[in-house]
């Protein structure tokens, strides 16, 4: 993977040149205002960091590199006979910020699998002290975090480093990582779902197409469906609580297996990816309530109702950025429409798609009444047979795995420094709010 690395170096010295320069010359302007509604809700709308791999667009949806899903869907290399994009090369896209050619991807899909090799024993033994009974998030990260122990930047870094090669030792971290998600996440789902097993990588297939050969689940239409879902999945601009956690804890140069399983923490709640098995989860509660495996609008307007009622989130709906139908869930509208337009649960999906919004914006507070990427993703799964909606954010992260992790590799080497912004109390709020102006400092 030389030829990656020395690639991805020349873009971001000359990236780190241009940021100087802009620093040195703009560094005092302004960007935006902050106000105190905002600091007591989330820091929504505050710009507050630079995330180079893509950019969310309120109306537009996310932006790989300034590339939109449906395009990549078409300019991204495919597999051959594959009909979806090789996630490789949205990772090929974000860290160097070109569109690579098959020969590229082909390369990358063959690098992985070798990283994959030889995974050491004590990960799976790590998993395997786990009740069985763990939720399948919590045995992924403990994965990941028994997989530390082979952080080169760990160990170059206790040795001694100069910070001149964060960036080569975070890439070579990364790249080593990706690679063995895939077996862990396997690992944890043979362990959790088929009564265990031994997992092991054919260095002839691509990322995902082992993947769904590991778990078991290797019709092509399946592997088509994991290579568009770890594409789309990949990234979301920085501020998400999965990206924004993993570059949190990495910009006090935690290694990128100790900065990656805090973004999964982040990545399991309920708000965030977590979402994608409450949805699914909701609909088979809602389908045994009414007694229906295809309920009417009427039906399913009713169970929103309740829902609501209870003081619970209708899961799926809304987002903290987008103000419209995310792209991510068009794109796997259109995968669902081309294999399988028939199936109840993905109907019941486009019924709740016309349902849901109108109650929503009705209740005159919710900023964005359109489905989110988690909307969708739990029938298609659902549709070849994978049923253990516990397990679906384990996918989400796997994908995750591809942004988090190239922008991580761009912060040490543009050289970004420690993260820490400034936090006030509510007695700091009252007395800046009664004219005292010393607070802030
Ligand atoms: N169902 C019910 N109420 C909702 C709602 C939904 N789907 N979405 C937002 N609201 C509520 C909020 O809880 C909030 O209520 P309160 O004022 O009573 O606290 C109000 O509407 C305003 O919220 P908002 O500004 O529109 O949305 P936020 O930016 O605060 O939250 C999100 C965004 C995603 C957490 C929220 O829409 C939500 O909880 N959705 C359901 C969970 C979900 O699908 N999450 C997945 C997001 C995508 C991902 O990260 O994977």
């Amino acid at each position: 993977m030389e030829k990656l690395k020395t690639l991805f170096k020349s873009k971001a010295d000359a990236l780190a040149g241009e940021i100087k320069d802009i620093i040195k010359e703009h560094g005092t302007k302004k960007i935006g205002e902050v106000q105190l509604a905002q600091i007591y809700q989330g820091m929504r709308g505050i710009t507050g960091m630079v995330y180079e791999t893509s950019l969310l667009d309120a109306q537009d949806g996310i932006r790989f590199r300034g590339h939109a899903i449906a395009d990549l869907q078409k300019k991204l290399p495919h597999a051959d006979g594959g009909h979806e994009p090789l996630p490789e090369g949205i990772f090929y896209l974000m860290l160097t910020g070109e569109l690579p050619t098959k020969a590229d991807v082909a390369e990358l899909s063959k690098d992985w699998a070798a990283r994959a090799q030889n995974t050491p024993a004590h990960v799976f033994k790590a998993i395997d002290a786990l009740p069985i009974n763990t939720h399948p998030m919590t045995q992924y990260v403990v994965g990941v975090m028994a997989l530390q122990t082979e952080s080169i930047f760990a160990k170059k870094y206790a040795a001694g480093v100069n910070k001149k090669d964060y960036w080569s030792i975070m890439f070579d971290d990364s790249m080593n990582l990706i690679a063995r998600l895939p077996v862990i996440a396997a690992y944890v789902y043979k362990r959790k779902y088929k009564g265990g097993g031994t997992v092991s990588v054919d260095p002839a297939l691509d990322w995902s197409a082992n993947f769904a050969k590991m778990i078991g689940y290797d019709k092509p239409g399946f592997t088509d469906l994991m290579r568009l879902y770890f594409t789309i999945h990949a990234d979301h601009e920085g501020g998400n609580v999965s990206a924004h956690t993993t570059h949190l804890v990495g910009s006090a140069l935690s290694d990128a297996y100790l900065s990656y399983a805090a973004g999964m923490n982040g990545l399991a709640g309920p708000l965030h990816g977590l979402a994608n098995q409450e949805v699914i989860k909701w609909i088979f509660e809602m389908q045994k309530s009414l007694g229906s495996e295809q309920p009417t609008g009427e039906q399913i307007a009713a169970y929103v109702q309740k829902t609501l009622s209870e003081g619970k989130v209708v899961p799926g709906y809304g987002h903290a950025v987008l103000r419209k139908t995310d792209p991510r869930f068009t794109a796997q509208q259109e995968f669902a429409k081309k294999y399988m337009p028939n199936d109840p649960l993905v109907q019941t999906v486009w019924k709740i798609y016309e349902t849901v919004p109108p109650i929503l914006q009705s209740l005159g507070k919710i900023k964005n009444p359109w489905p989110n990427v988690d909307a969708h993703s739990g029938a298609l799964l659902t549709h070849y047979g994978m049923k253990d909606y516990e397990y679906y954010t384990v996918l989400f992260g796997v994908s995750r795995a591809l942004g988090v992790l190239a922008a991580l590799c761009w912060s040490r080497a543009l050289g970004f420094p420690l993260e820490r912004p400034k936090s006030v109390t509510t007695e700091n709020v009252k007395a800046w709010l009664k004219g005292v102006d010393t607070i802030w400092d």
